[in-house]
Order: structure tokens, then C-alpha cells, then sequence
């Protein structure tokens, strides 16, 4: 196993709810090292750029409308397996699907509004991460 970067995203619901510390505190007992971490509110552009793999699916314009509703936190993270971990600490996408115990499955309301974005590649790791913070801003 390799040490990999991932990234996360507290979405709107996660910041509406005041759950942010809740779920930091999750991500880093699970062994996750923060390389940096903002508050920031994401445009209809800048949520449709994220997303853009998604874009025609039915979903896509309901997805950047929440994702651009209120701030969210983006967290650079970095472990062995990260991407594989934490796609299984946050749990399938949609929270009725996701395992016990998972972020997911205890905080998330439905399919569209699931508290927290994980990468889904080591590449997709590095780029998302890229996305929000520059080399300089990871330490
Ligand atoms: P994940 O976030 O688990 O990687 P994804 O990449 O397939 O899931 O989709 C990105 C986000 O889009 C997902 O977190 C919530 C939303 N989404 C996906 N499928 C959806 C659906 N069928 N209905 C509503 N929202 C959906
Ligand atoms: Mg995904």
C-alpha cells in the first residue's frame, strides 16, 4: 500500500447542520493527516466544473444547485489507501445503501444531500485536491 492523497468535502448539509467538528473528528480517529482544510461556498460554475464527469445525468443540475447553497469545507487528506479508506469510512452514496457506522449512513438524509465527498481514484485524489489548493497550501 502506498500513502495517497483524497479529497473530502463537508458539503452544505454537513455545514448547515453544524456537523463539521463531528465529522473531522471521525476523519482524523480514522487515522487521516489534514494538509489543509478551508471553509469556501462554490458557484453554480465552480460546483458544475467539480462535478463536470456527472454533467447529462439526471441528477447534475440538482447536484451543483446544492453543492453551490451555503459553504462547505474542503479538506485535503493524506494516509496509506486513502481513497479506498475513506470511500469505506463515508459509505455508499446513497445513506440507505451504506454500511452501519458509516458517516453516511449515521448523518446523511438522502442520496443527493450525503454530508461528505470522497475521491474515487488515486488520480481523481490528486486532482480533486488540486482543484481547491495549491502545492504550497499542503503541508
Ligand atoms: P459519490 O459521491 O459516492 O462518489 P457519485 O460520484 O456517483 O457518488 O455522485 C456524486 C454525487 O452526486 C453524490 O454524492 C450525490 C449525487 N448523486 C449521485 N447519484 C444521484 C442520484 N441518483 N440522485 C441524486 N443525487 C445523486
Ligand atoms: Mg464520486
Amino acid at each position: 500500500m502506498s500513502v495517497e492523497r483524497t479529497l473530502a468535502i463537508l458539503k452544505p448539509d454537513c455545514v448547515r447542520k453544524n456537523l463539521q467538528g463531528e465529522i473531522l473528528a471521525r476523519i482524523q480517529k480514522a487515522g487521516f493527516r489534514v494538509l489543509a482544510l478551508k471553509q469556501t461556498r462554490l458557484t453554480t460554475e465552480t460546483a458544475g466544473a467539480f462535478y463536470a464527469v456527472h454533467k447529462g445525468r439526471p441528477f447534475y443540475n440538482g447536484l451543483v444547485e446544492f453543492m453551490s447553497s451555503g459553504p462547505c469545507v474542503p479538506l485535503a487528506l493524506e494516509k496509506e489507501n486513502a481513497v479506498a479508506d475513506f470511500r469505506k469510512l463515508i459509505g455508499a452514496t446513497d445513506p440507505k445503501d451504506a454500511e452501519a457506522g458509516t458517516i453516511r449512513k449515521l448523518f446523511a438524509d438522502n442520496k443527493g444531500e450525503n454530508i461528505v465527498h470522497g475521491s474515487d481514484s488515486p488520480e481523481n485524489g490528486r486532482m480533486e485536491v488540486a482543484f481547491f489548493f495549491s502545492e504550497s497550501e499542503l503541508v
